[in-house]
This record gives structure tokens, C-alpha cells and sequence, in this order.
């Protein structure tokens, strides 16, 4: 039996900052993949309130929701901290990540749907999100400073998974114009070899992106 098990599904970038975190700490696990569409009892009996992925297992006891999950290896393991020791300091970091995840994460996706003068206002008030991480970078080589931690792991979709939404979207939010710090901090990390080791495939986030494009935009087609 190992020790630590990720539960996940290939395409969430919620589940690849897991797997930075325990390979960041050196800790062996083993991955289970989940099948979104049809739910395994195990993922169901370990997050039942949200019945979401990740879940970490760790000996058989379960830890949900991603950010929760980082900060737990981070207690478990010391190897390589991820959040600051200062409790100020500690603090604003995960204030920045809970920001990022509600407003940048799903504000980027709520921008993917839009269309017409709705997607220039989402596009908009995304961009007033960024414009909050871009100043936490002034002076920074990374988010946790000469080293990647917390912030970095939370904020690592940007590089690919952004990326793929401004494509299949035809949308420009985070690029060298209108965030120089950002774009330049996205290109540093997506270049480390641990990062770029542990991602999906491009193609496979594209087809996956556009599949549930097209999908939304013909539910709404229906209402209307
Ligand atoms: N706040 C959660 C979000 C996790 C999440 O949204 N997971 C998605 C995959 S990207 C999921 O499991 N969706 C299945 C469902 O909603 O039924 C976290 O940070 O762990
Ligand atoms: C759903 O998953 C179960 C096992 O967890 C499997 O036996 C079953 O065939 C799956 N059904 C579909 C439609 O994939």
C-alpha cells in the first residue's frame, strides 16, 4: 500500500500543483486516475461533500481541496518550504492564492464563455485581477522570492493553462505588453524542469477546452 496517493484527473491544474508540490519535496506516490464522468467510490467516499479532485491520501486519510493540500505536504514534509516562516507573511500568501483562485482562475474561465461587449467587460475586470499579482512581483525573481513556493505552485497554470484559454478563446490577457513581470515570472517557471516534467500535454488541454466551449455555448444556444 503507498503511503501517499494522489487522486486526479490528467487535465486539472488544480491537481498538477499537487504533484509539483510532492515532487518538489521528493515524496514518492502513487496517482490514481479519476474518471470525472463516472465517479470511483473511492473519490466519493474521500470528498464526499464536494466529490472534487485532488485528494490526497495519506495513509488512507484524506485531505481535500488544493490549496488545503499544499499547505498539509508542507507541514508533513519540510524539505524545501513552500510557505514563508514569517506568520505575516504566511498569511499573505495564501490571502494571494485564495484571490488568485477565485478571481483569476475562475474569472478566466467565466471570460472563455463570454461573448460580444460580456467577454470585453470579463476580459476587463480579469485584467484588474492580474494587475493585483503583477505588483506582488515587483522586485521578485518568484512569487516566494529566489525560490518558487506556495504562490508560485498556486499561480503555475498561468504559463500553460492560460495560455491554451486565450487560444481557443481568442483572448489575450496576460502577455509581455500588459504584464511584462508576470509574462517574464510565467516563462522562468514553465521552464523548470520539475514544472515542465509534470504537465499535460497542450493539444490534449486544447481539444478538452474547446470541446466544453462549444458545449456551454450550445447550452446557452438552447435557453435562449
Ligand atoms: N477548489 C477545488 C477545485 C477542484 C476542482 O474544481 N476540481 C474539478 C476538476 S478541475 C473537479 O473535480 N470537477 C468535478 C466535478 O465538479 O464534478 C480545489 O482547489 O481543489
Ligand atoms: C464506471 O466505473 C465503474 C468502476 O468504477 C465501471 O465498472 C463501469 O464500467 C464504468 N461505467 C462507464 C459507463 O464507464
Amino acid at each position: 500500500m503507498a503511503e501517499v496517493k494522489v487522486i486526479g484527473a490528467s487535465l486539472s491544474l488544480f491537481c498538477t500543483r499537487i504533484e509539483w508540490a510532492l515532487k518538489l519535496k521528493g515524496v514518492e506516490y502513487e496517482y490514481i486516475e479519476e474518471d470525472l464522468k463516472n465517479k470511483s467510490h473511492i473519490l466519493v467516499n474521500s470528498n464526499p461533500v464536494h466529490k472534487k479532485v485532488p485528494v490526497l491520501l495519506h495513509c488512507d486519510k484524506p485531505i481535500c481541496e488544493s490549496l488545503l493540500i499544499l499547505e498539509y505536504i508542507d507541514e508533513v514534509w519540510k524539505d524545501n518550504p513552500l510557505l514563508p516562516q514569517d506568520p505575516y507573511q504566511k498569511a499573505i500568501a495564501r490571502f494571494w492564492a485564495k484571490f488568485a483562485d477565485e478571481k483569476c482562475v475562475m474569472g478566466a474561465w467565466g471570460a472563455c464563455q463570454a461573448e460580444g461587449e460580456e467577454k470585453e467587460k470579463a476580459v476587463e475586470s480579469v485584467a484588474e485581477s492580474f494587475a493585483f499579482l503583477e505588483k506582488q512581483l515587483e522586485g521578485n525573481k518568484y512569487f516566494g522570492g529566489e525560490e518558487i513556493g506556495f504562490l508560485d505552485l498556486v499561480l503555475g497554470w498561468i504559463p500553460h493553462w492560460l495560455n491554451v484559454m486565450e487560444q481557443v478563446a481568442d483572448m489575450k490577457l496576460v502577455d509581455a505588453d500588459n504584464f511584462p513581470l508576470l509574462h517574464e515570472w510565467a516563462q522562468r517557471f514553465i521552464q523548470l524542469p520539475l514544472i515542465k516534467g509534470c504537465l499535460p500535454p497542450r493539444e490534449n488541454l486544447v481539444n478538452y477546452f474547446t470541446a466544453s466551449l462549444t458545449y456551454m455555448r450550445s447550452l446557452k444556444a438552447n435557453n435562449h
